[in-house]
């Protein structure tokens, strides 16, 4: 590889330049806009050796270099990647283009739900066992970096896990995973797909290299996950809260795992310290994949039992005057919403729901908020449609202006919070959006438990 076109310049398009010029490989960047962010990112790689460019991107530049990198929140229709399509040029991902240079086995984490606290816990889980590990990927927020990063570490990692959004899996070529986890599938992402079937197959794109050394941990309580495995050859390994003949599974109160090795408990569903039944799922994901990469039973039992919920993932934020505020704002679609609606549901809630429209149905919120709910508060863009589907659904639901800012939920959110008895307990569930990131909808969401 002599030369390399990079577009987009955030988190995926610096790795990916300095990987690039590690290597020694002639790098060009483009980005579309030249606001201070991204200027910052655009010093940082001009530092070691790559050509940037602001707000153009140079397609005969691009159309020129051997592999072109594509940043995962380029929508497919934009005019650069239309362009480089009626040129022949195929661009890969970020991920893809780090995967070439990683020097460990590869576990990489996909789903519509519960990919980053899946990844983030087999990490732990191996860290447990003593295991040096490379978290990134989509992951984001503090958490993990881009792959490109992980590329780049010396010494390498054990292991590496990442986590894969669709976006990323669109862009892969020869990407193949030692271990795949696929945690659940549900329409997500609508604005950029024409449909759920061509968002569904994106994710696929994960078993496409797959041999009969590929191990898949898989969801037995999905049938959509395991249909989209298809024949791919490989071991597989299905985890489930529901079914007794999966290798991840509930027994009793029990989390209990086989992987072919006789039956082995972890510890009881009370000692893990994640909350609803959708945790166990991952947990039980993350677990298999954990001992499927060699841990031995009893660090992983002890990471369970250490597990922290991540910020913004079902987390407890404050508690005011007997009001628990919880942070769910990672729940940016329907499915992940009702997870925690119903890991929440013996308790009385107060849900302030909004944000970006997907384009999703918002009718099963109300059939799963009618059993619960005390209150609903809707805002931002996607209010109006989801307060028309909980109206007719029967649940209490107050409407904040589309235009308003966030804080204007506070005062119907409290009032409908205010604890009917003395001493009443009324967990908050904000599934919040309309933000730069889920660290601004996480912040402003805090901000209005602590009445700032
Ligand atoms: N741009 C152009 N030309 C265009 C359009 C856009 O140059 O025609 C530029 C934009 O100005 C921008 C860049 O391209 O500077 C696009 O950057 P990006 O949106 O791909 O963002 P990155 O900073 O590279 O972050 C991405 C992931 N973001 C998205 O997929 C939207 C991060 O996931 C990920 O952590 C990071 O790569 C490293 O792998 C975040 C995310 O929100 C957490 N993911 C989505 C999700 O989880 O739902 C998928």
């Amino acid at each position: 590889m002599n030369s390399v076109a990079i577009i987009g310049a955030g988190a995926s398009g610096v790795a990916a330049a300095r990987l690039a010029c590690a290597q020694g490989v002639k790098t060009y960047v483009s980005d579309l806009r030249a606001e201070a962010a991204v200027a910052a990112g655009a010093e940082r790689i001009r530092a070691v050796g790559a050509d940037v460019e602001l707000g153009r991107h140079d397609l005969e530049r691009i159309g020129r270099s051997d592999t072109v990198v594509v940043s995962p929140g380029i929508h497919p229709d934009a005019p650069v990647l239309a362009a480089l399509r009626r040129r022949g040029v195929r661009p890969i991902s970020e991920p893809e283009f780090a995967f070439r240079f990683f020097q460990a086995p590869l576990i990489a984490v996909t789903g519509t739900n519960g990919k980053t606290t899946t990844a983030a816990l087999a990490a732990h889980l191996l860290r447990e066992a003593g295991v040096e590990v490379g978290l990134g990927g989509n992951v984001g927020g503090g958490l993990g970096p881009a792959a490109s990063e992980l590329a780049l570490a010396r010494p390498a990692p054990a292991w590496y896990v990442l986590e894969l959004s669709s976006f990323q899996l669109a862009g892969v070529e020869r990407f193949r995973p030692d271990i795949g986890v696929l945690t659940n599938l549900a329409p997500d992402h609508l604005d950029r797909y024409p449909s759920v079937a061509a968002y569904f197959a994106d994710k696929a794109r994960l078993f496409d290299n797959a041999d009969e050394r590929s191990k898949w941990v898989l969801n037995g309580d999905d049938e959509k996950a395991l249909e989209l495995a298809g024949e791919a050859p490989g071991e597989r390994y299905t985890f489930s809260v529901e079914r007794s003949d999966a290798a991840g599974r509930i027994e009793g109160d029990d989390l209990v795992l086989d992987v072919g090795r006789g039956r082995e408990r972890l510890l009881g569903l009370d000692e893990l310290p994640l909350l609803g039944a959708h945790n166990a799922g991952n947990a039980l994901a993350a677990a298999l994949a954990a001992r499927l990469a060699g841990a031995g039973r009893e660090p992983v039992a002890r990471g369970l039992a250490s597990a922290r919920p991540l910020p913004h993932r079902l987390a407890p934020v404050a508690e005011v005057e007997g009001v628990l505020w919880v942070d769910d704002s990672k729940a940016t679609n329907v499915a992940a919403a009702l997870g925690a609606i119903r890991s929440l549901r013996d308790r009385r809630l107060v849900v302030l729901l909004g944000g970006k429209d997907k384009g999703e149905d918002f009718r099963p919120l109300a059939a799963a908020l009618a059993e619960c709910v005390r209150f609903a508060v809707t805002f931002g863009a996607a209010g109006e449609r989801i307060a028309s589907a909980l109206g007719a659904g029967g649940v209490p639901t107050e409407r904040v202006a589309p235009g308003a800012p966030f804080e204007a939920v506070g005062g119907p959110g409290r009032a409908g919070a205010r604890p009917r008895a003395r001493g009443g307990r009324c967990p908050r569930l904000g599934t919040v959006g309309n933000f730069n990131g889920k660290e601004d909808r996480g912040g402003a969401f805090a901000g209005l438990a602590r009445g700032d």
